[in-house]
């Protein structure tokens, strides 16, 4: 059958009646009512009835089959008055076999053997719904940066050295040298602000050998990285994620009307995002029984928590947490002038979940010297780190957010697997 005169679904449901068309898609669903055969296909547009008296062969149709079918639009016997298509011809493309290895009809199966047949799964139009949302936020991410006059860069994923935690590295054999994949692009973003750039970003792989079995953590995930010149201080990049994450909302809001819909989610521009100092969130949960010390982070109880308190406080879904200890933050972090034990450091609360971490960096080579031997790195065994300093370094900041959490929070999703396509984590290394 002649695929160059194949029209989407959606298309050939706004055809006049009598229309002759050609589809292609998946047989959603085989039913028959006496001698007449229904099928609902389903291609990446929508799904169409197919109505046929003619063919026995529909019988022997499995579900998930592919099919290509020609035949006369008709105003349907459906109230909406919703076109289908009179059957005159059909061809099988390839028959699915039975029966399938996941449940698509009652979506009874569990995650990891839906992960294992992702193919498969994607078929379900709330799975479709998420990655197709996904792939929006994406768009509107590149668009912001784009229109806030950041540049695109593609740095190394295979790397001689780490910047964040050693202990997060993931090895590997790079011919006759050890080498590890990259677990941010911090060196490089910060080094094409010193290049002139002036803002840049980054959409990437990260990699962490985190063994963390958690619902919000991944071995490889998607990294949003920015960075920017000439700062005076955290704010200004705080002021870029609040910006960006409305930008992402009103986006999806308007381009994702029928994915949002089929997962039963209303999206919320966010007002002011409240910036709350870390010894300030601490007092707040101290309240609610959750005590910290002054040297600790805030745990994954404490993150959901602040998110609960903000939202009943505010009526914000999101919280700048800042100021974070020292001692929780790494070497590259600027300190305030009069603090020694603090930072110019966020982190972003979205629901109760950390996504995105970021600060003014120290670009002043002999206090980041300083501060690097406080924290046991020598600025030399990070190859070209240090040079980024010593030939003319403006003030800069960034912050880096995860992509697969962004798409967590924003649509609920109770597992990050929910939200990447083929997810890593200490357990999975396929499909
Ligand atoms: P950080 O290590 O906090 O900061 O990472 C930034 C953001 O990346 C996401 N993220 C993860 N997502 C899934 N699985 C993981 N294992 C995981 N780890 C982190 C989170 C997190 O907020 N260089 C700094 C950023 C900067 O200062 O610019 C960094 O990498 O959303």
């Amino acid at each position: 059958m002649n695929l160059e005169k194949r029209k989407y679904v959606k298309d050939a449901l706004n055809e006049k009646d009598n229309s002759k068309v050609v589809v292609a898609g998946w047989v959603e669903k085989i039913k028959s009512m006496g001698n007449i055969n229904f099928i609902n296909l389903r291609d990446r547009t929508g799904v169409l009835q197919i109505v046929s008296q003619r063919f026995k062969e529909i019988n022997k149709l499995t579900p998930e089959s592919v099919i290509v079918a020609s035949g006369i639009m008709k105003k349907g016997q459906k109230k909406s008055g919703e076109k289908e298509l009179l059957l005159e011809d059909f061809e099988v493309m390839n028959k699915a076999e039975t029966p399938l290895p996941i449940d698509l009809v009652q979506d009874t199966t569990q995650i990891d053997k839906r992960i294992n047949n992702r193919f498969l799964d994607a078929r379900n139009p709330k799975v479709n719904a998420i990655f197709r949302i996904r792939s929006e936020i994406f768009k509107a991410i590149v668009d912001f940066f784009s229109e806030e006059g950041f540049i695109n860069i593609n740095t190394p994923k295979i790397t001689s050295s780490g910047v964040e935690s050693g202990a997060e590295l993931f090895e590997v054999k790079y011919f006759n040298k050890g080498a590890y994949l990259s677990q941010s692009p911090q060196i490089y973003k910060q080094m094409m602000v010193a290049a002139g750039f002036e803002k840049v970003y980054e959409i990437g792989p990260v990699f962490r050998a985190e063994k963390s079995r958690t619902v919000r953590h991944l071995t490889e995930f998607t990294g949003v990285d920015m960075e920017m010149g000439f700062i005076e201080s955290e704010d200004d990049v705080m002021d870029v994620v609040e910006r960006m994450m409305k930008y992402i909302i009103r986006h999806t809001t308007a381009k994702c009307e029928y994915e949002l819909d089929t997962l039963n989610i209303e999206l919320k521009i966010p007002n002011k995002i409240p910036r709350i100092k870390m010894k300030e969130v601490k007092l707040m949960l101290d309240k609610c029984g959750k005590k910290l010390g002054e040297e600790d982070d805030l745990d994954s109880e404490a993150e959901k928590l602040i998110g609960e308190i903000v939202k009943e406080k505010y009526n914000s879904e999101f919280v700048f947490v800042t100021d974070y200890p020292w001692s929780k933050r790494p070497f590259y972090h600027m300190k305030p002038k009069n603090n020694k034990n603090s930072t110019k450091s966020f982190d972003l609360i979205f629901n109760g979940t950390e996504i995105a971490t970021g600060a003014q960096r120290e670009h002043r080579y002999e206090i980041l010297k300083q501060q690097g031997k406080e924290k046991g790195v020598n600025l030399d065994s990070i190859k070209g780190y240090k040079d980024i300093f010593r030939f003319g370094c403006p003030t800069h900041g960034g912050v880096g957010l995860g992509l697969d959490r962004i798409v967590q929070c924003l649509l609920k999703l109770d597992n990050i697997r929910e939200s990447i396509l083929f997810p890593r984590d200490p357990d999975r290394l396929s499909p």
